[in-house]
């Protein structure tokens, strides 16, 4: 009797349970090394084994988790992982969760708090599934951001875009618009009542899946710096219809972004509406000139089609490649060394050619 006491004991222990018959937080919370600099991923193996999750609890098959499939997944879990916001994070139908949404939550998890990314995989049972011996199996710790920006690339997976603007220029718009939500979407209406900081998704950079994560972020807050203001890439986005926001998003700029290697785009938002009146002082285009940015783009999400996805692609490959926002001006450069070379070599050549000559009439 006392040996098979044990052994159950021995069985409970080896699933991470612990004196109290809860998992304990040895097993919850394995040691995971982030450095400051790095980011977090879920890598292959933790890819594989979420999206096994999912196909167990899809019963009927329909590639999308019904709320009664959620529910089923999530009662493996003490309290439910994600709060109820998280269906107007990534990109949902009707209430539904599609496997992409599913993998975009998961991604966003791991990234902003790898901690309860890896509790949520013990509870899920990834070491003894997978056969490791912990969760951060299933992680990937990325290099250090400044080896990203002495190459001038980045290895990331998961790029971070924070929405830089004046309370109501459409930062929330612009994040449902990521989501292919317009503004008269209707689930953008029924699920985002309070809306969320954070929508994630995936977008193509030459030919590359990349996950894109925006954060709105106020630009009152950065200005008393409440928030850090580190991310990939930097939307700052003003309301063209009203040019008072703009000197907000401008001191934002000079604040935290002029003096970092951190890309920027100006965005000109509610494009549909017609243009405020100019005030005094820089325009938003000659600004970027001045700073050597891109121009500003426009941007709407009034219409009745689904929001232009250009503008994303365009963050990512900023944020993906940091060192080609000034592309042109290091084009200039190139092409002006290039010639200075070829104008150098041919005076070279003619003095020589009449140096060698003097020296043979001279003989
Ligand atoms: N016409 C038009 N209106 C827009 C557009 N984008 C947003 N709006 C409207 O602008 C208002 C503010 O939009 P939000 O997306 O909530 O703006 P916000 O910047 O998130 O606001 P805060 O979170 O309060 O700072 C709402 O009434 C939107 O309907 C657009 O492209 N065109
Ligand atoms: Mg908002």
């Amino acid at each position: 009797m006392r040996g098979r006491h044990e052994t159950t004991w021995t069985i409970l222990r080896r699933f991470g349970y612990g004196d109290t018959l809860e998992l304990s937080s040895d097993y919850l919370f394995p040691p995971l090394h982030v450095p400051p600099g790095c980011s977090t991923e879920l890598n292959h193996f933790g890819y594989q084994f979420v999206q096994r999750v999912f196909e167990k609890h899809d019963q009927d098959r329909d590639g999308t988790l019904s709320p009664v499939e959620l529910q089923g997944l999530f009662s493996v879990f003490p309290a439910a992982p994600w709060g109820p916001q998280f269906l107007c994070t990534v990109r949902s139908e009707a209430g539904q969760l599609p496997l992409h949404g599913y993998l975009c939550q998961w991604t966003l998890v791991t990234y902003l708090d790898v901690q309860r990314c890896l509790e949520h995989l013990g509870y899920l049972g990834y070491p003894i599934l997978c056969k490791q011996d912990s969760q951060a199996h299933a992680i990937t710790v990325t290099r250090e951001k400044r080896l990203d920006q002495e190459k001038g690339q980045t290895q990331r997976n998961v790029l971070l875009c924070n929405v830089v603007g004046a309370r109501g220029v459409g930062k929330s718009a612009f994040l449902q618009a990521f989501l292919g939500r317009g503004l008269r979407h209707q689930d953008a209406r029924e699920l985002c009542e309070e809306p969320a900081i954070y929508a994630i998704d995936t977008v193509q950079v030459n030919g590359q899946e990349k996950y894109l994560i925006l954060c709105e972020v106020n630009a009152d807050s950065l200005l008393a710096s409440t928030h850090d203001a580190t991310c990939d890439v930097a939307c700052l986005m003003f309301d063209g219809s009203d040019p008072q926001s703009f000197a907000l998003c401008a001191s934002v700029y000079k604040r935290h972004y002029m003096d970092r290697q951190t890309p920027c785009l100006f965005v000109s938002s509610k494009a549909d509406l017609p243009e405020g009146v100019s005030l005094p002082g820089l325009s938003p285009a000659e600004f970027c000139r001045r700073h050597r940015l891109p121009a500003p783009t426009l941007f709407s999400c009034s219409g009745p089609a689904e929001p232009s996805t250009a503008i994303f692609t365009q963050l990512a490959t900023m944020a993906t490649f940091p060192h080609l926002v000034h592309g042109e001006l290091h084009t200039t450069s190139f092409w002006l060394r290039l010639t200075l070379g070829a104008v150098g070599t041919a005076v070279a050549a003619i003095l020589s050619f009449s140096l060698y000559r003097v020296l043979v009439k001279s003989r």
